[in-house]
């Protein structure tokens, strides 16, 4: 059975309270705990789960369902919890590098009078729960520094990632050509596709006694990078077509120059007079007729088309590599489970 986001959000709790309950070994004032909980509260909850959830899932898929151990499940809840953790820590840092204004339908943390630009300094205060916790639970495991090199190079990996988003889009310099299939596919991968996909796999494996060299890391990345990379593409879809209601966030990848799928596969399809047009309007915080004039242009180029194209063509190819894997090496649902949460997804 499939981990609940009850079951999953009902174990926040403890593991918030290890992280505040290990600041007074930090000299923590009181002042200090509250505001740290109420930081953490207010970034690492209330996201849709999906990552956290999966190394739950795929701890369960790959002992072979059933319940799980007491033992056995608040690791997987703590490992799911720690991708939860990382997460809001690139989010925090991600809405102020993208002048974002909301996030999981409430402000963006920096955006709140009393945090500005403490949100930076936060955004690793995130990122340092995740070691706390992984010490607490995991130091006495043979695979513990697998974890934690598995943390640390997904961290850089992502990190990596938004240098080249933000490089691309650089505020005030529109150069068109800076954009290509080639350069957003390394953005998506990097940025997106190791810490959401492949990092949950990855660490289920460890936790499941998978050697860290084994071959099967790889069959994972295999199936699990161009999984990211779709939906990073849903993603650019969503900042322009989903309900800033549903999604919880508002789109700024127009106004912010960002090497978006959307302007990418525009500019494969342009007439130079439409050139032109996304010339003098891509990028350009204000006033919003020019992000307005961007959207009507795609959808005089049926860009939406193009994405439902895409779209059922990601999914086929997914469908076929995952038929293709060997299942003695690692049950095919673990795959399946991903791509089902995934698949046309509107949020
Ligand atoms: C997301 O890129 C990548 C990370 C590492 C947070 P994005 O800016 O498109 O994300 P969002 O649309 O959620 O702001
Ligand atoms: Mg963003
Ligand atoms: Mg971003
Ligand atoms: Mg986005």
């Amino acid at each position: 059975m499939a981990t609940t986001r009850k079951e999953f959000t009902d174990f926040f709790p403890q593991l918030l309270d290890d992280v505040l309950g290990d600041l007074a070994s930090f000299g923590a004032t009181p002042e200090m705990v509250a505001r740290i909980k109420e930081m953490i509260e207010y970034n690492v909850v209330g996201g849709k789960m999906n990552r956290g959830l999966s190394v739950v899932d795929t701890v369960k898929i790959m002992r072979g369902e059933g319940e799980l151990p007491a033992e056995v499940n608040t690791k997987a809840m703590v490992l799911g919890w720690c991708v939860e953790w990382l997460q809001a820590f690139f989010l925090v840092a991600d809405d102020i590098m993208d002048e974002s204004p909301t996030r999981r339908g409430q402000p963006a943390w920096y955006r709140r009078k009393d945090v500005g630009i403490l949100a930076i300094n936060d955004s690793f205060i995130l990122e340092s729960a995740i070691y706390r916790l992984l010490k607490k639970y995991f130091r006495r495991d043979a695979y513990y520094v697998d974890l934690l090199e598995l943390f640390h190079e997904t961290s850089y990996q992502t990190e990596l990632g938004q240098m080249v988003d933000l490089l691309t889009a650089p505020e005030n310099d529109i150069n068109l050509d800076r954009f290509s299939i080639q350069k957003h596919a390394y953005i998506v991968q990097y940025k997106t596709a190791y810490y959401s996909f492949y990092l949950p796999v990855a660490l289920a494996l460890l936790m499941t006694g998978t050697p860290a060299d084994a071959p099967v890391f790889q069959v994972a990345m295999d199936i699990l990078i161009p999984l990211g990379v779709y939906f990073q593409v849903q993603d650019d879809y969503l900042d322009c077509y989903g309900d800033p209601e549903f999604i919880g966030k508002i789109g700024t990848d127009i106004e912010d120059n960002k090497c978006s799928w959307l302007v990418v596969q525009a500019l494969d399809r342009v007439t130079p007079e439409q050139r032109q047009i996304l010339n003098d309007n891509y990028g350009r915080k204000a006033p919003a007729e020019h992000a307005q004039r961007v959207k009507r242009l795609y959808a005089d180029l049926d860009i939406e088309g193009v994405y439902r194209a895409y779209e059922d063509k990601a999914i086929a190819e997914l469908e076929d590599k995952i038929s293709k894997v060997d299942e003695a090496a690692i049950p095919r649902q673990v795959f399946t489970a991903f791509l089902s949460k995934v698949a046309k997804r509107t949020k």
